[in-house]
């Protein structure tokens, strides 16, 4: 059994923050009639909120203290990716007619070792974890093969820990990266991942826990899928019947995105929308 506490869950969310810090970014131009729309709303959402529960001082004081912990613990990226990116994704994805995003997660990290066709995810000798074959392929929204498509792969272990996040993990374990031949075909050979418990142990875990929600996402595998002249796609692949489909802390499951594995065996393809 894999879903209990992990002490050592210490530090991911706040390594997150240092990951998001490199990452390459589009230049957001300021656009004052926008800032001012968009602040001006978030702020009387907020307004409203302290209005409608009658809002104390002791409680004003609380929220000021927590908001300031989250960013000590370095848990922007974490708590922001819980609880608030799905309805980003939900927003910027909504015109797709190809394969089904979700949510990226503040664990992705570009360069992994990269294979031709068919290859087996970086792992420890012994990586605990049933086998899995994870294998399909890329096309356009007609079906047709994408030559050159990078399906980018990335999950947690059999205790739900990511490696570059969680301590004493090498650093590319259970990352890797897939370049398609002329038939759009990859096939990673890897091992099932655990569900994952958010980190109880810094500011977004102590929300949680002062809510009486639960932690857990369930068992996932990350994907980016991307090629020339396409929109790439980052999404994630659940498990039928697995902990937590039903009810993710991140709102992240989408029915596209369940699979259904036959003797530790699955297939999913990518149609890629135009760019
Ligand atoms: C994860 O593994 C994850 O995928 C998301 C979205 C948030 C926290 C941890
Ligand atoms: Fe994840």
């Amino acid at each position: 059994m894999s879903t209990t506490t992990h002490a050592t869950a210490a530090g991911s969310g706040r390594n997150a923050t240092a990951t998001f810090a490199r990452k390459e970014r589009g230049t957001a131009a300021v656009d004052t009639a926008r800032v001012d729309a968009v602040a001006r709303d978030a702020l009387g959402a907020l307004h409203e909120v302290i209005r409608k529960h009658r809002l104390t001082y002791a409680e004003y004081d609380a929220l000021k203290a927590w908001l300031i912990r989250v960013g000590a613990d370095g848990e922007w990226p974490l708590f922001l990716d819980v609880f608030v990116e799905h309805v980003v994704e939900e927003v910027v994805n909504a015109d797709r007619r190809g394969a089904v995003g979700t949510i990226e997660g503040p664990y992705y990290v570009p360069g992994a070792p990269e294979f031709a066709s068919e290859g087996t995810l970086p792992m420890r000798a012994g990586e605990p974890g049933a086998p899995l074959t994870f294998q399909g392929s890329v096309t356009d929204l007609d079906g047709i093969p994408i030559e050159g498509a990078l399906v980018e792969l990335w999950h947690a272990d059999d205790a739900g820990f990511y490696s570059q996040f969680a301590p004493g993990i090498p650093e590319w374990n259970l990352r890797g990266a897939i370049r398609t031949g002329a038939d759009g075909r990859y096939t990673f050979h890897t091992i099932q991942p655990a569900p994952y418990q958010i980190p109880t142990d810094g500011a977004t875990g102590a929300l949680i826990a002062s809510a009486g929600w639960h932690a857990w996402r369930p068992a996932h595998l990350h994907l980016k899928v991307s090629a020339p002249e396409r929109l790439p796609v980052t999404t994630q692949l659940y498990f039928e019947g697995g902990e937590h489909v039903g009810d993710d802390v991140a709102q992240a499951v989408k029915p596209e995105l369940i699979l259904r594995p036959v003797d530790n065996r699955v297939t999913y393809d990518f149609p890629l929308d135009p760019a």
